[in-house]
């Protein structure tokens, strides 16, 4: 269940809150003022209750006209000065030297976080956003120039806005209480929108600077395991219109095993002019235009053939120190580029926990040292030697 308007974030949050409420009472106060006296009155002088002759022209009362045009006067500029004021609070941005400044991107239908440059050069991109307790947050939100307006909305702040193709709109809020807070967007968007969610996780000021100055994807520690590939699958928001993991429709086809029925040049070619080969049961001009950098459309389709863990893997482990999988060149062991070819899997596997059981001529034993992995590791390791 989301949250609503029973959580609170910040403080401007309250002032909303407190604006809605004082509005809300006077409202009813002066609707019950006026309307009960004239249902009464009604009541009272309706027409078979009062006789012709005892009905009199009053001219004017100066008490009750100067009564019903003052306290009218002085509750409403109540109501104008509470909604004036947190509308001010809400709208007047802090000073950006005093600010986190987060570009935010919604699209159909995702949202994604850029943070400013790290020390170490790191630039995080993100599917939800991470804030420090008590820090300005300033958010400079756009959308692609060919998707449509979004907005931004969370509850628990009271805040929300729209965002537009090819403008820059801007919300802040500063957070007091450490916690999770949810955000959907508010503006109907298409067959996704109803699952635009994202999520602001506000945190101590020490464990969120611990996250933004290493290159972690998320401080949370459960995703560790997610590959490089992955983190761009993601990032892009691909998984708001395919499903990977099983074979359910979402807006477009499910891309569970598509490195099977398709080579990397089509794959990359329907990234990049998604509307040439529209399968069967999907419409062309739905899925944007993905201009990745080159690094991130290999780690991409690395991830779609599933061997982008291996690799992290491989590469992790020192493999590449000692074996060439790109050629045939023997480093201190012999290479392993198309390894797939002449070695079964249980081979490898045993190759890498035993490796002097059985050294290849014109090597020696003794050299490689024994690789204990994970079960889960070595399986996408061989994963990725079988693939090369
Ligand atoms: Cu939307």
């Amino acid at each position: 269940m989301l949250q609503g308007f029973n959580t609170s974030g910040t403080v401007i949050a309250e002032h909303i809150q407190q604006a809605l409420e004082i509005n809300l009472w006077i409202s009813l106060v002066l609707f019950a003022s006026v309307v009960l006296p004239m249902v009464y009155l009604a009541w009272k002088y309706r027409e078979s209750n009062v006789k012709n002759e005892d009905i009199k022209n009053v001219t004017h009362n100066t008490l009750l006209e100067i009564v019903w045009t003052v306290v009218p006067t002085i509750t409403l500029f109540v109501c104008f000065w509470y909604g004036y004021t947190s509308m001010v609070t809400a709208r007047t941005m802090p000073a950006i030297d005093e600010s986190l400044s987060i570009e935010l991107e919604g699209k159909k239908w995702s949202w994604s976080y850029t943070y400013p440059t790290n020390t170490d050069g790191y630039i995080h991109k993100t599917a939800e956003l991470y804030v420090p307790v008590n820090g300005n947050v300033i958010l400079n939100m756009t959308a692609p120039i060919n998707d449509v307006i979004h907005a931004y909305f969370v509850p628990a702040f009271r805040m929300k806005e729209d965002v537009v193709p090819g403008r820059i709109t801007k919300q802040w809020f500063n957070s007091s209480s450490v916690g999770t807070y949810d955000v959907e967007c508010a503006e109907y968007c298409g067959t996704r929108h109803s699952y635009m969610f994202s999520k602001i996780h506000v945190m101590p000021v020490g464990e969120y600077e611990a996250w933004y100055n290493s290159s972690k994807r998320t401080p949370g520690a459960e995703d560790k395991k997610i590959s490089k590939g992955q983190e761009v699958y993601e990032q892009n928001g691909c998984n708001g219109c395919h499903s990977i993991t099983d074979d359910s429709i979402l807006v477009g086809p499910s891309l569970m095993g598509i490195s099977d029925k398709y080579d990397a040049t089509y794959i990359k070619d329907a990234i990049v002019t998604p509307d040439k080969d529209v399968p069967a049961g999907f419409y062309p001009g739905i899925m944007p235009t993905f201009d990745l950098s080159d690094e991130d459309m290999s780690k991409l389709l690395k991830f779609f053939n599933n061997t982008d863990k291996g690799e992290e893997i491989y590469e992790a482990n020192g493999c590449n120190g000692c074996h060439s999988i790109t050629d045939d060149s023997i480093l201190v062991g012999p290479s392993l580029k198309g390894i797939s070819a002449t070695r079964s899997t249980e081979y490898l596997v045993d190759a890498i926990a035993n490796p002097n059981k059985d050294i290849p001529a014109g090597f020696t034993a003794g050299i490689m040292p024994v690789f204990v992995l994970e079960e889960v590791e070595m399986k996408e390791l061989v994963k990725y030697l079988k693939a090369k």
